[in-house]
């Protein structure tokens, strides 16, 4: 009767909204959060420099024109970036080795080891790539600015990072509240290539697919108190491993004092945390160590429900749904 045929109607909705299912799918994963962005808003430093919003409409221009396959366009990186570079890096060299994660600080000492972090360079997006690809599988994207959390979370279910290329404004180096190449580089890239991160990354991306908006917004949450602001205890100590802290020193020397709030990382809770993303966090998560957190989030991550079940093939860079039982 009216039961049954609604029944029907649900399931095929709730069974098959649009995601992504092959790899070449994420070029129609490139949609943009508006809220910071030099061309729209009056506080971002670059507001009113007409010659680097030049820069990041002609950066963004690479981004959205790129298509699965190709290879990553090189940026010539201009001196002033090159500058800004320098100055994250040299923090990032002097402060990670007290205040990372392990985990982070042996890869950090292989890519310089590799000469692909050094001083007089920006990182070319396609030698991260191939590094990455080395360890863990993982690949980059380049994209425009800060995703939509959707597509952004999406891409990880294929192991592919979805990375800016452009360089924050030379007046703010210590801190900025929108992503870009330096953030990604010296904070996301070193763990894309542990490979137990990378395995709990794409797990994370894989949850999201097909999830509800409500779904998506707990994931996001979390993601954003661990993999971008994340603490962890080692031995006594508390080290940084969220990438937000590890590309700004300011925020990593704030996150580590006794100014804000440190509550213990437990997903639920954390969850439904409302965050800002324009100044430093008045709270962190801390997790009992990093292996922990990875653990608790990837527990929690298996809980939530959806009808069907997904499975990324490597060989075919395809997700694969299956009914769940
Ligand atoms: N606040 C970070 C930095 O300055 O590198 C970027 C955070 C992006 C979510
Ligand atoms: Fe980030």
């Amino acid at each position: 009767g009216v039961t049954l045929l609604q029944e029907e109607t649900n399931s095929v909705s709730v069974k098959d909204p649009w995601f992504p299912r092959h790899a070449s799918d994420l070029d129609n994963c490139n949609h943009l959060m508006t809220k910071y962005e030099p061309e729209l808003d009056m506080n971002h430093p670059g507001f009113s420099d007409k010659e680097y919003r030049a820069r990041r409409k002609m950066i963004a221009e690479i981004a959205f024109a790129y298509k699965y396959g190709q290879p990553i366009p090189h940026i010539e990186y201009v001196q002033t970036e090159i500058d800004t570079w320098n100055a994250v890096f040299g923090q990032v060299c002097d402060l990670a080795p007290k205040h990372a994660c392990k985990e982070y600080n042996m890869i950090f000492e292989n890519l310089k080891k590799e000469g692909i972090f050094r001083v007089g360079a920006v990182p070319q997006l396609q030698e991260m790539n191939d590094f990455l690809r080395r360890h863990t599988g993982f690949t980059l994207r380049p994209a425009a600015g800060l995703l939509t959390s959707r597509d952004f979370l999406a891409s990880l279910a294929f192991r592919v990072f979805q990375s800016t290329q452009y360089v924050r404004h030379r007046t703010s180096p210590y801190h900025t509240p929108e992503p870009d190449c330096i953030h990604e580089l010296l904070g996301h890239m070193p763990l894309l290539a542990d490979p137990s991160f990378a395995q709990f990354s794409q797990e994370i991306g894989l949850a999201s697919l097909g999830a509800s908006d409500s779904e998506i917004e707990k994931l996001s949450t979390v993601y954003w108190f661990t993999v971008e602001f994340g603490l962890c205890k080692e031995k006594s100590q508390v080290k940084a491993y969220g990438a937000g802290l590890l590309s700004a020193y300011g925020e990593l020397l704030h996150a580590i004092s006794d100014k804000p709030e440190h509550r213990p990382f437990e997903p639920e809770l954390t969850a439904v945390q409302p965050y800002q993303d324009q100044e430093y966090q008045p709270i962190y998560y801390v997790a009992e160590s990093f292996e922990d957190a990875k653990e608790k989030f990837r527990r929690w991550v298996s809980d939530m429900s959806r009808p069907f079940e997904v499975r990324f093939n490597p060989h075919t860079e395809r997700v694969e749904v299956l009914d769940s039982v």
